[in-house]
């Protein structure tokens, strides 16, 4: 259903007034945004009940992503392109005399997620639903997304996110959709016709009440759903006419600590901490999600044991791994389902995907927490591992003495990774070399146990959000030399590579970079009152701010060229900005020492003339979805330098390269596929591997002060971290220089200084090469199709869904 123009308008105009009360000429900005928002739902809405009657009458499998974050971003730009409006939508607001840029602008960017996790289940969605899969988000509506960064002085201030302020056009709030969840309470055991029931008593009942977003495909009929859970209390279990007064006080409490569990998203990403309302909104999500699948399921069929059929659930990293033992209590408790019939379903229904190698982020519940809060849930893990153990014992002789440490309940804590991989049909890791670390070691004897269970799924990327909308001028330059079969077949950007030498087409790559990075230069100006040279080499480091990114060493690379700059004011070098935007952990400590060392290197050297023409740097507040389309279009050099073995995938290192960026890289995550795809030639790549790293972190090996004592420019750096040079006091950054001398680096920044360095040299000779650049630079998009999360998701739905595409007739 498209519409013309005088339509549109018409139909703004009509809605305009009824719901703002309001003619075009006096209307803000925040309200055509949400008229249109209004209008564009309207088409989706069609499209989503055909969707769902097509879906509810299929045999087909379906999926239900569960993840604890969705990075979604605006949605009014990809709606208008997904339903064929953008054309008609943007001239009509033009004529109607708004800026289009403005009113896209006005849409507030929902912060549900931290980072790379929340943002690959939001490109997964886009992906399903453009290739036309029965596919569907399951999550949570914080009330406060991720925190929002201001720089004051040089250091991260965190200020609450209250993304729901203006109310979230997208949304539909489903009270017919309500489920009840319980917390706390015992659990009472009797014998009730020889079977064994339990019986659940004095918990905490909380409502859940979902909002449906639509996901929308590209340009075809299909709308999927993102189900986001909110938490509310309910009145029932209170009797305000009762003569004990304190009754309403207690109400008060109960709504209090109800409310909570939807409250904000907890704003860490890398490091664990056992706090219980994290384990409530785990089992909020995980509880509300299935209940409302399988009364679905219900509706359709009689035959629980076709559940496996019809159902797949994937967990996003062991966050929802509670749907292993509550899918059992419903199939056991609520269902009357024997333990191995509801194990075998649950076991064939659930998919599980890891994140992270790194110790400190995984999860571990204590037991005594666990057990209170969810004592049915904790019965249940107990018996899994019990029947677990006991299978090692008798079928895996070879594992005997590593039950201890594959068990789900040890130490009084309960492994969810463990409970995860046990209780599913498929683990996967996101990059080649990271399933392969995940094989060797981190969970080598599961491995050694269950080896068909493990698959890689490499990471991949919205091409549509990430070159179609973000970079709409590269877009339509790709199309005119190869046609527009790479939006819906993003293979097809190979066709490209035959345009790498010619200088034509160089020659329009590089006026679309040009722009960009005109327009970002413009932005930076604006917003930060810092000129910049836009012919300069745009050099982007940009993700969570951690330890294993190191930030830092990109920090020493630069101070280091400042130290150049210094000793040799009229040094050849090739003017360079660097720009970084990262938000750090409100409680780590470190990054935020690196943000404000960051800060101040940019304003030591921002305000040196005698760096005037060849340095840069600027640090972008506030880093989320929007702010990444606007720097990515612009970037030449990607900075992916993390400690080789740490970086599980990345997906921005993807993002940089479909926008034509260059690779800085250590051989680590999909940096070593994107090596593979585009070659040596076509990427610059140094530093230790993943095998080094783990065999100095296993022999202790490296001793950092050594490379302190040889290197003189490592020293001449550290040196001034305790002196006052970046600013006025010597104490400011002694935790990081105590952090690589006392704490023996953690992350190898000093070791591999010089090879970075190196590999920096490499870069700037390439860049100034301008040919020779451009030839690179095409060639990484050409390769990028590869990384579109299109790929990903295929082989996610024939290697481990098995489902299949269901056409929506208009
Ligand atoms: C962990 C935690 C731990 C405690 C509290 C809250 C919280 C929230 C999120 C996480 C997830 C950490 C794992 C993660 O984000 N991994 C990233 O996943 C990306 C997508 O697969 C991947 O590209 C990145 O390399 C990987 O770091």
């Amino acid at each position: 259903m498209t519409m013309d123009k005088a339509t549109f308008t018409r139909k703004f105009c009509d809605r305009l007034l009824l719901v703002f009360g309001k003619k075009v000429d006096n209307a803000t900005p925040l309200e055509v945004f949400q008229t249109v928002g209004l209008l564009i739902r309207d088409i989706l809405k069609h499209k989503w009940k055909k969707t769902e009657d097509m879906y509810q009458q299929s045999k087909e499998r379906q999926v239900y992503y569960f993840s604890m974050e969705f990075l979604l971003g605006r949605l009014l730009y990809s709606n208008l392109l997904n339903t064929e409006m953008y054309d008609v939508c943007k001239e009509s607001i033009a004529e109607m005399g708004f800026n289009f840029e403005e009113i896209l602008s006005q849409e507030h960017d929902p912060g549900l997620g931290n980072g790379g996790l929340g943002r690959l289940a939001a490109c997964f969605l886009d992906s399903l639903a453009s290739l036309e899969l029965p596919g569907h988000g399951c999550g949570i509506r914080y009330k406060y997304g991720l925190f929002q960064q201001k720089m004051v002085d040089g250091y991260q201030v965190e200020l609450p996110d209250y993304w729901l302020e203006e109310g979230y056009v997208w949304e539909t709030k489903r009270l017919d959709k309500t489920v009840e969840v319980r917390f706390g309470g015992e659990v009472k055991t009797s014998v009730e016709n020889g079977r064994l029931s339990f019986h659940h008593h004095n918990y905490e009942r909380v409502l859940a009440i979902p909002y449906d977003i639509p996901i929308a495909g590209y340009q075809n009929n299909t709308v999927n759903t993102l189900r986001l859970w909110s938490a509310e209390s309910t009145s029932n279990d209170f009797h305000f006419h009762s003569s004990d007064r304190n009754d309403y006080y207690h109400y008060l409490d109960y709504k209090q600590s109800v409310e909570q569990i939807s409250e904000f998203l907890y704003p860490d990403d890398s490091y664990f901490e056992g706090k219980l309302l994290r384990l409530k909104q785990q089992y909020f999500l995980v509880s509300a999600g299935l209940q409302s699948i399988l009364r679905h399921f219900k509706e359709r069929n009689q035959q629980l044991s076709l559940i496996p059929d019809r159902i797949c659930i994937q967990i996003n990293d062991t966050h929802p791994s509670l749907v292993v033992p509550e899918l059992m209590r419903l199939l056991l408790d609520e269902e009357n389902l024997s333990w191995e019939e509801a194990w075998t379903i649950t076991t064939k229904s659930v998919a599980y995907t890891n994140h992270t190698t790194m110790s400190e982020a995984l999860e571990k519940w204590p037991v005594h927490m666990m057990k209170s809060l969810l004592p049915r849930i904790y019965m249940i893990i107990e018996e899994i591992n019990e029947r677990f153990c006991q299978q090692l014992w008798h079928d895996f002789p070879q594992l005997r003495d590593q039950i201890s440490d594959m068990a789900i309940i040890s130490f009084e804590q309960v492994h969810m990774a463990h409970l995860a991989i046990v209780g599913s049909s498929s683990v996967n890791g996101v990059a080649k070399l990271h399933t392969e670390i995940l094989k060797k070691s981190v969970m080598k004897p599961f491995y050694t146990a269950f080896p068909k269970r493990f698959t890689n799924k490499t990471n991949g990327i919205s091409h549509r959000r990430w070159l179609l909308s973000a970079n709409p001028n590269l877009a339509d330059l790709i199309s005119n030399i190869i046609g527009k079969g790479w939006i819906k077949e993003p293979k097809e950007l190979i066709g490209l590579l035959k345009y790498a030498n010619d200088a034509s087409v160089q020659e329009q790559i590089a006026k679309v970079k040009q722009e960009n990075k005109t327009k970002l230069a413009n932005f930076i100006q604006e917003h930060y009152h810092l000129t910049i040279d836009a012919h300069s080499m745009f050099d982007v480091h940009i993700k969570r701010l951690h330890g294993y990114k190191r930030q830092l060493l990109n920090t020493f690379h630069i101070l280091h060229l400042y130290q150049v700059i210094r000793a040799h004011p009229h040094v050849d070098m090739a003017p360079r900005t660097f720009i970084f935007a990262a938000k750090a952990a409100p409680s780590y400590h470190f990054a935020k020492k690196v943000i404000k060392l960051i800060n101040a290197t940019a304003n030591k050297i921002n305000q040196d003339p005698i760096a005037r023409d060849k340095l840069k740097v600027i640090f972008l507040e506030n880093y989320n979805v929007s702010l990444a389309e606007k720097i990515i279009p612009a970037a030449d050099v990607s900075e992916q330098i993390s400690t080789a073995s740490k970086e599980a995938s990345g997906t921005g290192n993807m993002k940089l390269m479909m926008n034509g960026a260059l690779t800085l890289g250590t051989l680590d995550g999909a940096n070593v596929e994107i090596k593979e795809m585009v070659g040596p030639d076509n990427i610059f790549t140094f530093g230790l591997t993943a095998d080094e790293v783990l065999a100095f972190q296993e022999r202790g090996a490296y001793r950092s002060r050594d490379i302190y004592n040889g290197d003189q420019r490592i020293r001449t750096l550290l040196d001034q971290l305790v002196h006052p040079f970046l600013t006025n006091d010597d104490v400011e950054f002694k935790d990081i220089y105590y952090n690589l001398l006392y704490n023996n680096d953690e992350y190898f920044v000093l070791k591999d200084f010089d090879s970075y360095l190196e590999a920096h040299e490499l870069v700037e000779q390439a860049y100034r090469n301008n040919q020779d650049w451009l030839k690179k630079s095409i060639t990484n998009i050409a390769h990028s199709g590869k990384f579109s999360s299109d790929r990903t998701i295929s082989d996610y739905a024939s290697e481990i869904w098995n489902i299949h595409p269901i056409s929506i007739q208009e």
